[in-house]
């Protein structure tokens, strides 16, 4: 039967990919191309994304791509959310986008609630509070010299998308994050961006996963090796929406955590959820392929232990993943927790130092090794992963039968069988490599490959390879005493 070639740029905070997907009626598979470092770069002006770098990267891996034996039918670029360059009149890029985690938002989100009014915000743009939401880094560059001399915004997978192609346009998915999207009828908001004190005319046109976004420049083609005519699909370019395209869930009891960098749980619906109770809980309604939402928390995820493993290496201490996982497996059950959502751990200096202070603040003793430490932060992640799927059940009205895990998270054996025992629910671990399959599958879909999602979806269950881990029930009661002993159910 025939098989079709397709690229995935996938760039995450830490590395940068590209993958050759191969796509057929029953034939869904991955091989990577092309693997480089992210390594975001301190200027005075603060925290930043080497850009240009990393365009580099994704020219040298469709290289790659191109050399690995099969024709590449089409090109598809997802990144994390939020972050964005600004180009001037000419269409260049003024300046070097700021990494989410820079600093300078501190105190600006508020600011802009105040002004707003934290209620009109969340039924304008239905988004969960993160301090660099696109709209409050955005509020954070008032009156700089580059945003006075912007005229065009565009999200880093749509810079990228622009450097390959020279067309210009904000992939919907995406643009869901930066919180000037209307949650209700998914058009940018000119009203929320006058509020916030921006020009709505630096936003561009949205377009659609699954539609063209052009073709390679010629020095892009000549960089590649790839034909002219290559054409650059709009993916789900935000990479949780890819991410959730890849979910192999076929019931609708079914939640999913997006489990990497950060861990994004919560549940797929038809319709955004606006009430004051999920304002105050802090959800998020992020837009998916086909009029999905997606209904989630941000939860801080694999960040709090790849910090530490960081820290650890810099110290000349062993850092070996599976040696760690092993050492927590072992050590002491609920010896402490943290809150892995508390805002000292978005961006410590020295992670462990930060999780020792937090433990040391709430009335509990530090974890004294390494394994002790990653034992606190995988259960802290499992709790967490209960707290959201629980609240996001109630505040929707669904009935959560299982949980779908994937993502990079999905290979740790221990916080799986935590978050199975933790939530009292049977967690269904992979695939792994869930943003590039979206990715791929959606490129896929626009040259009718396949079908629908639920289509989509049941291929992905046919060809990956899953793991199944299910709850242990002699361990609910300690889980429960956890979870009261962080003040939540
Ligand atoms: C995950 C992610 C997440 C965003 C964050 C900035 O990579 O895209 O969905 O909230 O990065």
């Amino acid at each position: 039967a025939a098989v079709s070639a397709f690229a995935a740029v996938d760039l995450g905070a830490t590395s940068g990919r590209v993958i050759v997907g191969r796509v057929g009626r029953e034939h869904l598979e991955l091989s990577e191309a092309h693997r480089f470092p992210n390594t975001p770069v301190r200027l005075p002006t603060g925290l930043h994304w080497n850009l240009p770098g990393l365009l580099q990267g994704v020219l040298d891996g469709l290289r790659a791509a191109g050399a690995s034996g099969s024709p590449i039918a089409s090109v598809g670029i997802d990144t994390w959310a939020v972050d964005y360059g600004l180009l001037d009149a000419d269409g260049a890029l003024l300046g070097l986008p700021f990494h989410y985690r820079d600093s300078r938002t501190a105190g600006v989100a508020e600011k802009v609630r105040d002004a707003v009014g934290a209620q009109r915000l969340y039924a304008a743009n239905g988004l969960q509070h993160l301090p660099f939401n696109t709209v409050f880094q955005l509020a954070a560059a008032q009156g700089s010299a580059q945003l006075a001399a912007a005229r065009t915004l565009l999200l880093v997978p749509d810079l990228i998308t622009y450097w390959l192609t020279g067309s210009i346009g904000a992939e919907f998915t995406n643009a869901s994050t930066t919180g000037l999207l209307d949650a209700r009828n998914g058009t940018w908001s000119a009203d929320l961006a006058a509020r916030a004190g921006l020009d709505p005319a630096l936003l561009p046109p949205l377009r659609d996963p699954g539609t063209s976004a052009g073709t390679l420049l010629p020095y892009a083609a000549a960089a590649t090796a790839l034909p002219q005519a290559t054409s650059v699909t709009a993916v789900a370019s935000h990479d949780t929406a890819s991410a959730v395209v890849a979910v192999p869930a076929t019931e609708r009891g079914a939640a999913y955590i997006s489990c990497g960098t950060w861990s994004l749980a919560g549940l797929e619906l038809d319709a955004p959820v606006l009430s004051e109770a999920s304002r105050t809980a802090n959800f998020t309604n992020e837009r998916g392929v086909d009029g999905t939402v997606r209904y989630l928390r941000n939860i801080m995820g694999l960040w709090l232990l790849e910090e530490c493993r960081r820290v650890w290496a810099a110290r000349g201490l062993p850092t070996d993943l599976e040696r760690l996982l092993d050492e927590a497996s072992r050590a002491e059950p609920f010896a402490a927790l943290v809150d892995p959502d508390a805002p000292e751990f978005l961006a410590p200096a020295d992670m462990p130092a930060a999780i020792a202070d937090h433990c040391a603040r709430t009335g509990q003793r530090p974890p004294q090794s390494p394994g002790g430490v990653v034992r606190c932060i995988m259960e802290s992640l499992a709790l967490a992963h209960r707290r959201v799927l629980r609240r996001a059940a109630m505040l929707a009205d669904r009935e959560i039968t299982h949980i779908h895990l994937v993502g990079g998270g999905s290979r740790n054996e221990l916080l799986c069988r935590l978050t199975a025992d933790a939530t009292g629910l049977p967690v269904i671990a992979g695939p792994t490599e869930a943003t590039a399959l979206g990715n791929v599958l959606v490129q896929a879909r626009a040259q009718g490959l396949v079908g629908d999602l639920a289509d989509m979806r049941s291929l992905v269950a046919r060809t990956q390879h899953l793991r199944r881990y299910e709850p242990d029930p002699g361990r609910a009661r300690a889980w429960d005493a956890a979870a009261a002993r962080l003040g939540t159910s």
